[in-house]
């Protein structure tokens, strides 16, 4: 079904064709890692969402399955949105949001419930023949009522969703269930301070312990850009704080971007077995450009990374098992850098690590980009003296931003799939994702201001993780 390959990733997972967004029902059953997602396999486009699914053993090497939820059904009529998944005496537990439209007018309206389907092979599910487990939005909530995701605790299971409350600013509600089946609402646990500063609706919602804080994990839409901040139409960032589940009270503080890059949206998270707390996202963003739609598919999640708590913020760095794709040590160096460095010359599946000491009695700039013979596709520039980095692409008129602690080593390391390029710099202390396209395969330079000693390491990486069938 696809018209041309030029842009499919190697190791990042997407469907087999038609469209994704959000990840969805991220866990880890029965010795496999599952991921869904947003899907919409008839066409290139976004409508109406079922969940595509994927597994994998060790969260590199992907295997994808039948579509698990098809909407239509009375109580999913117009979708299958947003949600999460949970294990439960050895059944797999779907909990997604059913998507209604109604129209008024020349007006198209919509509603949104909550369902569940099961499954015991984690392949095939069956919706809940008493679904919706929640009809409706509480009474002092908006139709924006959606994106379940549900964890346990201490023998309760909670389910946290995402909404707008009835002053019109986004919020995170809470619902309680002894059995997965009947729930309770809670309340909501965070609401936006306001309509600019935190946005009207929080969208995919999610809320773990990490290193003894609660982090609420989420994507407001209708935020506005502060300076260099919160520049992409929607974000997706957290909130650090203590959560009493006695009172429902978290108390928390500001936003926080988790990803400074144009391509990254919608995140979720799940446990591995060894207790690391393991976050996904869609590696787009709606207003980005997305010529693979002429081939017949758009979008993709991106690498899976570990969370850390650090500095009083989140780290995100590529999950260690990521180190098994690197089939090829293409070069490894130290060597001085007089004006720029070409570090591959044919991207394609490579990851770049790069290490730069920095001076503090000199003024330093550094540029990494990826360019063909016509054009800077990514570039991205840091400053010693600010400590900022700045990242410019070529099919976009804004810049993005980023700015790290005062060090005394730049570490990079950036992973590149053939469309899709992901900076972590400093161990996960700033993150930029981003798409880019051409037909040509892209070169890697590192250009100085001054001269520089670096050292850095390419390897290729295996380009077929993924496996359609
Ligand atoms: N996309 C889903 C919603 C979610 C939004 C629909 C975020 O459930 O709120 O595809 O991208």
């Amino acid at each position: 079904e696809l018209t041309n390959t030029r842009y499919r990733l190697g190791y990042h997972v997407s469907a087999p064709s038609g469209w994704i967004n959000d990840p969805n029902g991220f866990c880890y059953f029965d010795g496999y890692y599952h991921v869904f997602f947003q899907h919409h396999p008839h066409s290139a486009e976004w409508g109406p969402m079922h969940w595509g699914h994927a597994r994998s053993k060790d969260l590199v090497h992907w295997e994808s399955l039948p579509i698990a939820l098809t909407p239509g059904d009375k109580e999913d009529e117009d979708g299958c949105f947003s949600g999460s998944a949970i294990e439960k005496d050895g059944v797999l537990y779907l909990f997604y949001t059913g998507h209604h439209y109604y129209g008024d007018g020349d007006k198209e309206h919509f509603w949104q419930n909550q369902n569940m389907a099961y499954s015991t092979d984690g392949i095939h599910f069956t919706k809940y023949e008493n679904n919706p487990v929640i009809a409706k939005e509480p009474g002092d909530n908006t139709h924006h009522f959606r994106d379940p995701k549900v964890w346990e605790k201490d023998g309760v299971y909670y389910m946290i969703l995402g909404s707008q409350g009835e002053d019109g600013l986004g919020r995170a509600i809470v619902y309680s269930s002894e059995d997965l089946l009947e729930w309770d609402y809670v309340g909501p646990i965070s609401k936006a301070t306001g309509l600019k500063t935190e946005g009207f609706m929080w969208e995919c919602p999610d809320f773990f312990n990490l290193d003894g804080k609660d982090i609420l994990l989420l994507s407001p839409q209708g935020m506005h850009a502060q300076g260099k901040d919160y520049l992409n139409l929607f974000q997706t960032g957290y909130f650090i704080g203590n959560h009493d589940y006695t009172t429902a009270e978290f108390t928390r503080g500001e936003f926080h971007e988790l990803d400074k890059g144009h391509d990254f949206y919608a995140t979720q998270t799940t446990l591995a077995p060894d207790g690391r707390r393991i976050v996904i996202a869609w590696m787009d963003m709606w207003e980005s450009p997305m010529p693979e739609q002429e081939d017949g598919w758009a979008g993709a999640l991106t690498i899976p990374r570990e969370l850390r708590l650090k500095n009083n913020h989140l780290y995100m760095t590529p999950v260690k098992e990521l180190e098994t794709l690197r089939v090829e040590e293409l070069n490894h160096d130290t060597t001085t850098v007089t004006k720029e460095l070409c570090l591959v010359k044919e991207a394609l599946s490579n990851e770049l690590l790069i290490d730069v000491p920095l001076k503090h009695s000199e003024e330093q700039e550094l540029i990494i980009s990826l360019k063909t013979s016509e054009n800077d596709l990514v570039l991205l520039t840091y400053s010693n003296k600010t400590n900022e980095f700045i990242l410019k692409r070529n099919d976009k008129d804004d810049l993005r931003y980023g700015t790290i602690q005062s060090c005394d080593e730049l570490s990079l390391r950036v992973f590149i799939d053939t469309s899709s390029i992901e900076i972590f710099i400093n161990d996960g202390e700033l993150v930029f994702t981003e798409r880019f396209y051409t037909e040509e395969k892209p070169e890697v330079c590192l250009s100085v201001s001054e001269e520089q000693t670096i050292s850095y390491t390419v390897y290729r990486l295996e380009n077929d993780a993924v496996s359609y069938n």
